[in-house]
């Protein structure tokens, strides 16, 4: 399974003109059994991105991945979209009274030298209106939209971990 997706994904990244470089540690989603590609745009580096299985009739889902800057200035995150939802939205999770909730937000930002994780729990690129199921072992294109009015699309994988579930669906 692997190995008819990675190349896909390196394919992506050529086909961007982008430099894909090889596995990346990204510490905190090892519980995902992902190969970890990265693609570099500029400053930028986007490590492993990835998205849980949804079921039948599902009609959200969600993405992550790892951000890097590699620059001196922050770089930030401001939406997305994907060609399986009918939009999407940037969401952080908060404490409101006792219970952790997603909120929207306008836009999320990777400090210069830093990075930001997207992850089950946290910050997180929700997808609403789910046109089509994501499967395990299929790679979608999720494209990026960052301040600078650049984009990028990466190709993220769909794994069927047991990951936590603390996000309230809206
Ligand atoms: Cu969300």
């Amino acid at each position: 399974m692997r190995l008819t997706r990675r190349p896909a994904i390196l394919a992506l990244a050529a086909l961007l003109g982008l430099g894909a470089v090889g596995p990346a540690p990204a510490q905190s989603i090892q519980e995902a059994p992902v190969e970890l590609p990265s693609v570099r745009v500029g400053d930028l580096e986007i490590v492993a991105p990835w998205s849980r299985a949804t079921p039948p009739g599902g009609k959200v889902g969600a993405g992550y991945m790892v951000l890097r800057n590699h620059g001196t200035t922050p770089i930030e995150l401001t939406g997305g979209s994907v060609p399986f939802a009918q939009r999407t939205e940037l969401h952080v999770m908060k404490v409101v009274d006792g219970y952790m909730q997603m909120r929207p937000v306008e836009s999320l930002a990777v400090p210069p030298g830093g990075e930001l994780e997207l992850k089950p729990g946290g910050p997180h690129i929700m997808f609403l209106g789910l046109t089509q199921m994501l499967r395990v072992g299929n790679a979608y294109d999720i494209t990026l939209a960052f301040k600078d009015g650049t984009s990028t699309t990466v190709k993220a994988v769909v794994w069927d971990v047991g990951l936590m579930r603390t996000e309230k669906k809206s």
